[in-house]
């Protein structure tokens, strides 16, 4: 994972979310991920939601702020509670979001999407037995960990 590419990958990528949000009109606060209240208008969230951009070369992290930019990011959850995760089709090809525990048993998936722009959400409750999150047809470049722990820093509870 390098953060090298990001800045100059990064912009890009908000604009075609930012643009995607907009036109779909489901996100209408995506750019301030730090106000949940905010960030939920449309999607029945709770606490501030995961958003990843879907490219054939790797998982990009746009939202919470902690994995802004970085590539397959370590998604850091705490146990219980409970998440929302977006993605957004950036390159057009066909991709599905897959979190599995160390024995391959799939925990939670989005449905699959091939459009550019399209978007595809998942809400789950995170366990202690999640492992990682994998693409379903690009596994091995569309792939990153998922943490246990304290979780990212949210304005909720
Ligand atoms: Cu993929």
């Amino acid at each position: 994972m390098t953060d090298r590419h990001a800045d100059r990958d990064g912009g890009a990528t908000r604009r075609a979310v930012l643009q995607a949000f907009g036109a779909a009109g489901i996100f209408a606060g995506a750019s301030d991920v730090t106000g949940a209240q905010e960030t939920t208008r449309g999607i029945s969230v709770e606490g501030t939601p995961l958003i990843l951009g879907g490219e054939v070369k790797h998982w990009f992290g746009l939202a919470p702020s902690q994995i802004h930019g970085k590539e397959n990011p370590d998604l850091r959850l705490r146990a219980g509670r409970t998440y929302t995760l977006v993605w957004i089709n950036i390159d057009g090809k066909e991709h599905e979001f897959i979190v599995e525990d160390s024995n391959g048993n799939e925990l939670a998936a989005t449905e699959s999407a091939s459009a550019p722009g399209a978007t595809r959400h998942v809400t789950f409750t995170a366990k202690k037995e999640m492992s990682r999150y994998y693409c379903e047809y690009h596994p091995k470049s569309m792939r990153g960990n998922v943490t246990l722990g304290g979780g990212f820093r949210t304005t909720g509870t």
